[in-house]
């Protein structure tokens, strides 16, 4: 054991009215819910990143948090993981995600890195044998080294783009051995700042061919997890090429990978693409691309993607709505893509953002599922569109136009306008929070 959470104990459900801070009042992982434990619904990962990796730093100032852990060597990064599962006992979580640039040393050549990252598999692989914790996915940091800075596959230099696939199949590679159950693309610098000095359309075909190499090479080595792009708008490019979903969708389908390809859905992305969370989730839902989801939410007033853990179960209620109808999760689940602010310093902060986080997602959860048991809102989506089971409906959609604009005479029709009974909507959910 490290000092660093000493006093801190294992997190356990005790209901609502639990008095101990250090308590789950919602996530009871054992409660069945619509006949699956809360547990595999929620499938909660913790992202390294954000808890181990960051320093505290702001556009204004450098690091503020003092871990025992920070520095670059290989001894730094194995009390690092010793840490992380200690967090990851202590919640109970089944899962957590990387970046190699989280948990292992950056190398002086792309050799001394490899190694790094192998040395830090293999550490890895023994915690998650000695743990209840397994990785949900794997990814490659390709944004923060100066490297990348005019993109990964996007980089006008195809020495980059060499560089970008040795680093994505060395996380690949390292994602399999960790029995990991997705493999994460989010390109932050497939982007521009200028279209003054970029060739959009050959970054765009280089975009689409990198990804078409990733899926080959995840069928030669046999990863069975899914492969999943992660859209966002801006931030840091000022224009990024995996917008949001449905952005997504048009560049799979333009590459010949809307099958092959699924979406890692955050909140703050969606935010910052001007959609809501749920409306993302229901829009990949919709293509068959619906993977996983990172969970945070972002100051409404500041414009950037600020990482704050979810702490809002009413609007999250709608996301796991949206969740439940798509069928829940298959290979993803509920990773925190979230950090304390840089003035929570203590450990005791990190855990019960988590608890704060988790307990979120519970009562959303519950919520939802309550809101599908009930099928109030479904019953009244399904009499909404009940005229489109007409047999001269659906004839519509297979004639031509003529066809359909035949109708109108022959039945003399004079549509009226019904309610769209939004606020009496609003109110069952409101009766179900
Ligand atoms: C940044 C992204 C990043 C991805 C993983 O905005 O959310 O953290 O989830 O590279
Ligand atoms: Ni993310
Ligand atoms: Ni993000």
């Amino acid at each position: 054991m490290t000092e660093f959470f000493k006093n801190i104990p294992a997190i356990r459900y005790e209901g609502p009215d639990a008095t101990s801070e250090f308590a789950f009042r919602y996530y009871n992982p054992d409660e069945v819910i619509l006949g699956k434990r809360m547990e595999d619904h929620l499938r909660f990962a913790v992202a390294y990143w954000h808890s181990f990796a960051w320093p505290g730093g702001d556009p204004f100032g450098g690091q503020t948090f003092d871990r025992p852990w920070f520095g670059d060597s290989m001894d730094l990064a194995r009390l690092k993981a010793d840490v992380a599962f200690e967090m990851f006992d202590i919640l109970g979580v089944p899962f957590y995600c990387f970046h190699d640039a989280d948990m292992r040393p950056e190398g002086a050549t792309f050799a001394e890195s490899k190694r790094n990252l192998d040395a830090m598999v293999d550490y890895l692989g023994q915690k998650q044998a000695d743990h209840k914790t397994q990785l949900l996915w794997g990814t490659a940091n390709m944004f923060s080294n100066r490297r990348w800075m005019s993109g990964a596959a996007t980089n006008p230099d195809p020495d980059v783009y060499a560089y970008a696939a040795a680093t994505v199949k060395a996380n690949m590679d390292a994602t399999l051995t960790l029995g990991g159950q997705n493999y994460v693309l989010w390109g932050g610098r497939e982007g521009y700042e200028t279209l003054l000095n970029t060739d959009l359309a050959a970054e765009r075909a280089h975009a689409g061919r990198f990804l078409q190499q990733v899926v080959e090479y995840k069928h030669k080595i046999g990863f069975k997890g899914a492969i999943l792009i992660e859209p966002k708008p801006q931030e840091p490019s000022k224009h990024q090429y995996d917008y949001d979903v449905a952005t997504v969708y048009g560049f799979l389908k333009d590459f010949g990978l809307e099958k092959e390809v699924q979406v890692n859905i955050e909140q703050g992305h969606a935010i910052l693409a001007g959609h809501s969370f749920e409306h993302e989730i229901a829009m990949a839902a919709s293509l068959g691309i619906f993977g996983s989801i990172d969970m945070n939410r972002n100051d409404y007033q500041s414009g950037w993607d600020t990482d704050q853990f979810p702490n809002n179960h009413a609007e999250k209620a709608l996301a796991f709505y949206e969740i439940l109808r798509a069928g829940g999760y298959t290979t993803g689940g509920t990773n925190f893509d979230a950090k304390v602010r840089r003035q929570s310093l203590d450990a005791e902060d990190l855990i019960l953002a988590h608890v704060g986080g988790m307990d979120t997602c519970a009562r959303a959860l519950k919520c939802a599922a309550a809101m599908l048991e009930s099928d109030e809102l479904e019953a009244n989506r399904r009499a909404r569109y009940a005229g489109w089971e007409t047999d001269a409906a659906k004839a519509m959609l297979e004639g031509g136009l003529e066809a359909a604009a035949a109708r109108v005479t022959a039945e003399g029709l004079e549509p009226q306008p019904v309610s769209g009974r939004q606020e009496r909507l609003e109110n069952l959910w409101n009766k179900y929070i």
